[in-house]
């Protein structure tokens, strides 16, 4: 018997045979249950009535899938089944006059998860290699709604879909034991974890389910589900909570989702009781290798292993003498036979540097300490790098290590948690800052991107892929804010085509999540949403300066913050200017790290972008920018116009509010006062920073304190 698959508590060898015909046709799987506690998020019910209202033959011929081929073939017929039961549709056979085809057949397609779509004779066609393409199709037609199905949105000309890369991956940094600082989601600004509560892996799965499912649609396919920060509970998930992983990639392979764990270095002697974490110890390697043997037997899709070594006090290899190549190698060793990736983090620094000290300059340290290594990983290591060279600020340069690399796999990491960026309590969205970063052309215009490198389309041609911290808790709307669901969906959206248009993606995010709503509904939230990140660039750290904030909890204005701690982020503010001098000429020397003609763009004050000026230089604060202003009234002038863009976008919103579920309006009305609050303290406390350091006052004349 097919069970229903939330309730296999395993993998074996012997589950990778193909599924009777029969069992195809077995809808068993549980069909999506829409829960009222929980928000729906850009899966309503209604976003399935235009499929669902159709007549639909799934066609998947029985083959020796894999179990995730197979798992996700299940899902097809049963997320199927649900839309035509709940929207009046019908499963019929593909002689029985369809209205859409959703296919599995031969192809010469190398890539399983792309698929093709087509319209003709009235009939919407989806066909694709494997079962896992097919799942992307069907969601894609759920997107597209009535215009998937009447030849406006597909031709009939035969379009191919695949995604950029076959990595598309979403870290979770839960604790399984509640951190006494970090809490249960280190980072987490969405509740509790989905996975965990108080020191266990929750019995009920059901919000995960829902969680594939709706990263499925976005576009996600693996993804690590505990903290880079491993601490001693956490570490047993390779032991005896072992069970609880299986249990966890059980509900999430069906929606074509990979499972990753992230491991502690230290593991051989938490778990193992060895006295050493020395690579070059053949009883650590083989201690590693039993691991993955054992994760592997227990979860033969395993994706692999997640990590933070040498960093913010995780173990690492740094303590044997050893390098992150040696390090990341023996982890590669251990997984290779199972087809097990490593995401090695490049986020090491020294996190205990002395503020006098001018020399250090911590946004040199992943290029120092990976660039030198470049071709030395194993062809399983991904090395996972943050994509600016600091932590994920609103407005910081792209990592110079990105293209530092061309014989290893890199993959560009990135922030949905809103850690620096108003922790989901402002309206802020994402898309287009990744965009951009995304499109940074490392070699100068029309050059390889950020995304052509993660994807393998870069100088050396090997693929890392892109991860990104989740933003998801156990809130009702998943995200805190409500409108923090559009940063996880654009996401999934970007991770598939990085060059998608990431306003696009918003209205799409919207016009799914909100689907009652009326254009002029429509345009408040796009207006909110829209530029929100230029308007939270506007009020918080101008010109790339980088920390303003309170130390530790990263939320609100604290312009010294950082500027005499050991973590190595300073601005250097004084009477006559601010910035960090990170020149070759005069500074730290970081520019070199870039190729041409960024380190000479970058180098000179003259071409450097305005709005990365105080990252790279030190500058007097009546410096004239390229756009004509002084930096000091730069800073006037964003601050107050900031503080103006959330007011409007209050007005905006109280105006429309009515038309929202009144969950939704609740809780967005909520965020908005909170934003309100938040956005006025970055405005006085920064500017009233800068004018009692320079003594500049502001050309209008407006209230500074
Ligand atoms: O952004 C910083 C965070 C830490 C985090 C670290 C990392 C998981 O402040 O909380 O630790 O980055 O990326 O490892």
């Amino acid at each position: 018997m097919w069970l229903p698959l939330c309730c296999k508590r395993s993998q074996t060898a012997a589950d990778r045979r193909a599924p009777t015909p029969e069992e195809h046709n077995d809808v068993s799987t549980p069909a999506p249950v829409a829960d009222p506690a929980v928000h729906p998020a850009w899966l309503p019910d209604a976003a399935f009535a235009p499929l669902g209202s159709r007549r639909i033959a799934v066609e998947i011929p029985a083959r020796d899938w894999s179990t995730l081929s197979a798992q996700v073939a299940q899902t097809v017929r049963a997320e199927v089944a649900a839309a035509v039961a709940t929207h009046g549709g019908a499963v019929v056979d593909a002689s029985d006059a369809p209205d859409v085809a959703l296919v599995v057949i031969a192809h010469n397609d190398q890539d399983p998860e792309a698929f093709t779509v087509a319209h003709g004779g009235g009939v919407t066609r989806v066909t694709a290699a494997d079962p896992r393409g097919l799942l992307y199709g069907l969601f894609h037609l759920v997107r597209l709604g009535e215009a998937a199905f009447d030849g406006s949105a597909i031709g009939e000309d035969v379009e191919r879909h695949a995604p950029a890369t076959a990595l598309r991956m979403l870290d979770h940094w839960d604790n399984i034991a509640v951190h006494p600082v970090m809490g249960q989601v280190e980072r987490g600004y969405s509740g509790g974890s989905i996975f965990y509560r108080d020191g266990v892996v929750r019995e009920d799965l059901t919000r995960v389910a829902r969680y594939a499912r709706l990263l499925a649609a976005s576009g996600i396919n693996h993804v690590a589900v505990n903290n880079v920060n491993v601490g001693p509970l956490e570490t047993r998930l390779l032991g005896d909570l072992l069970p609880d992983v299986v249990r966890i990639a059980d509900v999430f392979r069906p929606y074509g989702i990979q499972t990753h764990v992230s491991v502690s270095w230290a593991a051989p002697g938490r778990l193992g009781g060895l006295e050493t974490s020395d690579p070059f110890d053949a009883g650590v390697q083989q201690w590693w290798a039993d691991a993955a043997d054992r994760v592997w037997a227990a979860i033969p899709d395993f994706g692999g292993f997640v990590i933070k070594a040498d960093s913010e006090g995780q173990p690492g290899p740094f303590v044997y003498g050893r390098t992150h190549a040696d390090g990341a190698n023996m982890l590669a060793a251990a997984v290779a036979k199972h087809g097990g990736l490593i995401h090695w983090r490049a986020f090491v620094y020294n996190h205990e540097q002395n503020w006098r000290d001018r020399k250090t300059d911590r946004a040199k340290a992943a290029y120092q300490h990976f660039a030198p290594y470049d071709g030395t990983f194993a062809e399983n290591v991904v090395v996972q790098i943050k994509h600016g060279p600091l932590d994920f600020q609103v407005r910081e340069a792209t990592s110079p290590a990105i293209a530092a690399m061309p014989n290893t796999r890199v993959a560009a990491e990135f922030q949905v948690t809103t850690e620096y960026l108003g922790h989901q309590k402002h309206a802020v969205y994402l898309g287009r800052m990744w965009s951009e970063l995304l499109s940074f052309p490392y070699w100068g215009e029309g050059s390889a991107t950020m995304a052509d490198i993660a994807t393998g389309r870069g100088p050396g041609g090997r693929a890392g892929g892109f991860a990104a911290v989740s933003n998801v808790g156990d809130d009702v709307f998943w995200t805190g804010h409500p409108f923090s669901q559009a940063n996880l969906y654009a996401w999934g959206r970007l991770t598939w085509d990085p060059t998608a248009d990431p306003i696009a993606i918003l209205d799409e995010w919207i016009g799914l999540t909100f689907p009652g709503l009326s254009a002029a509904g429509r345009q408040v939230v796009h207006a909110i949403l829209d530029e929100s990140w230029e308007t939270y660039e506007m009020y918080t750290a101008p010109l790339g300066v980088c920390f303003m904030v309170y130390p530790h909890s990263h939320y609100g204005p604290s312009p010294d913050g950082y500027e005499y701690t050991p973590w190595g982020t300073y601005h250097f503010a004084d009477r006559d200017g601010i910035g960090v001098d990170r020149t070759v000429a005069t500074g730290s020397g970081y520019t070199a790290q870039y190729p041409a003609p960024w380190a000479s763009v970058y180098e000179s004050l003259d071409t450097v972008p305005d709005e990365l000026v105080l990252f790279f230089h030190h500058v007097p604060y009546t410096h004239v920018l390229r756009s004509g202003k002084t930096v000091i009234q730069h800073v006037y002038d964003t601050h107050f116009e900031g503080l103006e863009r959330v007011e409007a976008s209050i007005a905006a919103w109280e105006a429309a509010a009515a038309e929202f579920p009144a969950d939704v309006a609740g809780r967005v009305t909520e965020r908005f006062a909170e934003q309100l609050g938040s956005t006025t303290d970055w405005r006085d406390i920064v500017n009233t920073y800068f004018l009692r350091k320079s003594g500049l006052p502001d050309e209008q004349g407006r209230r500074i304190y």
